[in-house]
């Protein structure tokens, strides 16, 4: 695949800064895009995707599952973080070296340096599947910023502010590349578009994401 032929290549450092604290890395993965793809396909294997209830009742677009010590999970009683995963009863499985490493680098890299990730969100997004506008705010301490890593089919993020109402910026994603949220654009409202259809070499037709948070 053409994709591996890239992967031994120094990754270029291009730095966008979105916002306040929010930092656009793009192709920063690359690198190691083929390990991370391997790993979260392992991790999918032993947690596999699900599509989340939300408390009101309907199934999330978004196939979801998560890695680390901590999960990120909604159901009818709410949203929260939780050690084990509902569908198994087991604890989730453990963040591949390759993700921890990539998430303390692109933190470090950004300005926030010393983030150890305790919780992995992956999320599988397929043709037409969009994520709604929505904070993220289950985390306990919003001072540790959130990691994000685009795999797969592009998408375009929408990036609002600190109200739903306010307007949006669209920035296209691709695969390998990294965003960080700290400062004050940890809690922003964000959202991705639905998904165009494509075929990419490592992944088909799905975009997966990983982000990386500390929620305790
Ligand atoms: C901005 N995921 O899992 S990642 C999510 O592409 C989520 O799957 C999207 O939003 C995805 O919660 C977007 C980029 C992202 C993640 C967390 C953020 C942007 C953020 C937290 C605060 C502000
Ligand atoms: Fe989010």
């Amino acid at each position: 695949m053409t994709a591996d032929l890239f992967d031994d290549l120094p990754a270029p450092v291009s730095e966008e800064r979105l916002a306040d604290g929010a930092v656009l890395l793009r192709g920063f993965a690359l690198a190691e895009a083929t390990a991370l793809v391997s790993a979260a396909e392992d991790v999918m294997r032993r947690a596999p995707l699900r599509h989340m209830v939300t408390p009101g009742g309907r199934a999330m677009a978004v196939a979801m599952t998560n890695c680390g010590p901590l999960g990120w999970v909604s159901d009818r009683r709410g949203y929260r973080y939780q050690g084990t995963d509902p569908v198994s009863g087991e604890p989730w499985p453990a963040m591949p070296g390759a993700m921890v490493a990539l998430a303390t680098r692109a933190a470090d890299h950004a300005g926030y340096p010393g983030f150890v990730p305790d919780a992995c969100l992956v999320n599988e997004y397929r043709a037409g599947t969009r994520l709604s506008l929505h904070q993220d705010r289950d985390e306990l301490d919003f001072a540790a910023p959130i990691v994000s890593v685009s795999l797969g089919l592009p998408a375009v993020f929408l990036f609002g502010g600190q109200a739903r109402s306010g307007p949006v910026s669209r920035y296209r994603l691709a695969h390998g590349d990294v965003v960080v949220w700290g400062g004050a654009s940890r809690l922003a409202f964000h959202g991705v578009a639905p998904l165009a259809a494509g075929l990419h070499p490592l992944l088909g037709e799905r975009r997966i994401n990983l982000t990386f948070r500390r929620a305790r």
